[in-house]
């Protein structure tokens, strides 16, 4: 029986052993936009949205989001105007399977010099919410204030949080007070959870109903603070506090890459991965990675194994085997590094001039667009963490670049999407390139037949399979939304194996909301490492029948 969860050695990069290293493959379709925000929805579809995309050209007229189907490869136009520009928002999706987006832009900057610009960006305070089985936008609430680049956090009870962001008006800081959004009654200040935190700060709620903030966020207008101003904290929920932890060992985190590790039974120990980042502006970036354990007494930053490569803009994808792979990002300056009239001479992005939804294909031939050159400091190489012996794997490399503006999501069956990338303002990658990790290479996988619509907390629930002597693990991971190389969601939580007979498995789902948040999950079963593709699990929310 294959074995990579419990290798204790794993082997170096084999370039072409793809049962060792994984294998990208850039899809034949691409999108027609900017694909800045990407959420996994529970049809299974792959919802891609950028507003106006980073491009002022655009202002006032924000792009189509678009769905992207991992099941036969069609993209199809949401062809649905907003009012508002969702550019740089946040989002994160609600107990309905709903995706709930606030923020954004309301205002482009005016660029100065030096790479200077004031007025910033301004924060839109609308938000909308999309319907993944209607496929359409609403409008929600507005919240109180505007937010550019917030991060958007569900809870426990399946309110959200909103942390962070520039506001709408002078002096366009960053908003220290948090708001929530209860479902029902929209938007309201949070009077407790009052601290500076930096744009898109890397927050997760932690088992024990804490939201820990990792140490790491997105660049621009740090000024007047530096990045000692953001040491590691906990917020008590029930009280207000944040607690400081201390900054990491590495301190330079901008850009960085924060995933929660594994949660597995029967202790649910809550511990942090951090990964790369670097100095403002991207110089001297950073190959080192910690790990803090959230459920320890005093939480202490401790380093682990260094990645091969220093990245500056780098995404961690929690893998169904609890592998993280890390993916994109440079080394070098934040700018693209390759002389932009290298690109004056390629191709113009396809022409929006198909019109409706059929006309983006979907098996057929590819979809003409712009690839970009790549840029010699963005990096190709990815890199998968084993937790078990916190050690990095250097694995297949990508073929498409991704840094600014970028984003990866795991699928259901077990692969992963990277989309997005946007080097330089108006210059957009519209490509997508999906991995399929080694465990896809080592013979059968283990099958799902059946599974239950939907479960509570504290249930205990059987799912069919003709593989149920031989599956060892079982987990639920949520569908997550990402955007700005990070996502609140992605959460791995194991299932404690209770039960089974020749044609099931039962499993068991702990009382604690906080440890899986209301919402749809995928449901993985393994066996030595290689897992099923997963169907979608619904956690319901409490109280509710
Ligand atoms: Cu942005």
């Amino acid at each position: 029986m294959p074995d990579t969860m419990n290798d204790p050695t794993p082997a170096p990069a084999q370039a072409g052993d793809p049962a060792k290293v994984g294998r990208w493959e850039v899809a034949p379709q691409r999108f027609r936009n900017l694909a800045i925000h990407t959420a996994l929805l529970h049809t299974g579809k792959v919802l891609a949205f950028g507003g106006t995309g980073n491009d002022p050209v655009n202002a006032g007229h924000p792009r189509d989001a678009e769905l992207y189907d991992p099941a036969d490869g069609s993209i199809t136009l949401v062809e649905q105007p907003l009012g508002g520009d969702l550019f740089c928002s946040g989002h994160t999706l609600l107990a309905d399977g709903q995706l709930l987006v606030a923020g954004g832009t309301y205002k482009y900057d005016n660029p100065l010099f030096g790479g200077l610009s004031f007025p910033p960006f301004s924060g839109l305070d609308q938000s909308y919410l999309f319907d993944p089985v209607a496929e359409r936008w609403r409008r929600g609430p507005d919240m109180g204030d505007g937010r550019w680049y917030p991060t958007l956090i569900q809870l426990a009870d399946n309110s959200v949080l909103a942390f962070a962001g520039l506001t709408e008006n002078f002096p366009w800081v960053v908003e220290s007070r948090a708001e929530r959004y209860d479902v029902g009654r929209g938007w309201s200040r949070d009077p407790s959870a009052v601290k500076w935190l930096p744009l898109y700060p890397r927050l997760h709620l932690t088992p024990a109903g804490e939201i820990f903030y990792a140490g790491s966020y997105n660049t621009h207008y740090i000024f007047p603070f530096n990045l000692s101003s953001f040491p590691t904290a906990l917020l008590d929920l029930q009280t207000g506090d944040w607690r400081t932890l201390g900054l990491p060992r590495v301190a330079q985190r901008e850009e960085g890459a924060t995933v929660m590790l594994a949660l597995t039974p029967p202790d649910y120990h809550c511990r942090v991965l951090l990964t790369g980042g670097g100095n403002p502006g991207g110089k001297d970036p950073t190959n080192t990675a910690e790990i803090i354990d959230v459920s320890e007494g005093s939480p202490r930053w401790r380093q682990v194994g260094s990645m091969q490569n220093a990245r500056y803009y780098c995404y961690a994808v929690m893998l169904p085997n609890q592998h993280v792979l890390v993916l994109g990002g440079k080394a070098g300056e934040r700018r693209m590094s390759m002389d932009p009239k290298a690109m004056s001479g390629m191709p113009p992005p396809a022409a929006n001039t198909m019109g409706g939804v059929a006309a983006m294909g979907g098996m057929g031939g590819a979809t003409p667009g712009e690839d970009l050159p790549h840029d010699p400091n963005a990096t190709l190489d990815c890199e998968l963490f084993h937790p078990e012996d916190e050690v990095w794997q250097t694995v297949a490399a990508m073929s498409v670049d991704r840094v600014y503006h970028s984003g990866a999501l795991l699928l259901p069956d077990g692969r992963v999407l990277a989309t997005g990338s946007n080097p330089m303002r108006g210059t957009n990658e519209t490509r997508l390139e999906i991995y399929s990790p080694p465990y896809l290479f080592k013979g059968p996988r283990p099958t799902i037949t059946a599974a239950p619509p939907a479960v509570s907390h504290g249930q205990t629930f059987a799912f069919e399979t003709p593989d149920a002597a031989a599956i060892d693990t079982v987990a639920l991971i949520r569908a997550a939304s990402t955007t700005h190389c990070f996502s609140t969601e992605q959460r791995y939580v194991g299932l404690a194996i209770v039960g089974r007979d020749a044609a099931s498995v039962t499993v068991s789902l702990p009382e604690n909301p906080s440890l899986t948040p209301p919402g749809y999950y995928l449901l993985f079963a393994l066996v030595g490492g290689v897992p099923s593709i997963a169907p979608f699990v619904r956690v319901a929310p409490c109280g509710e029948a």
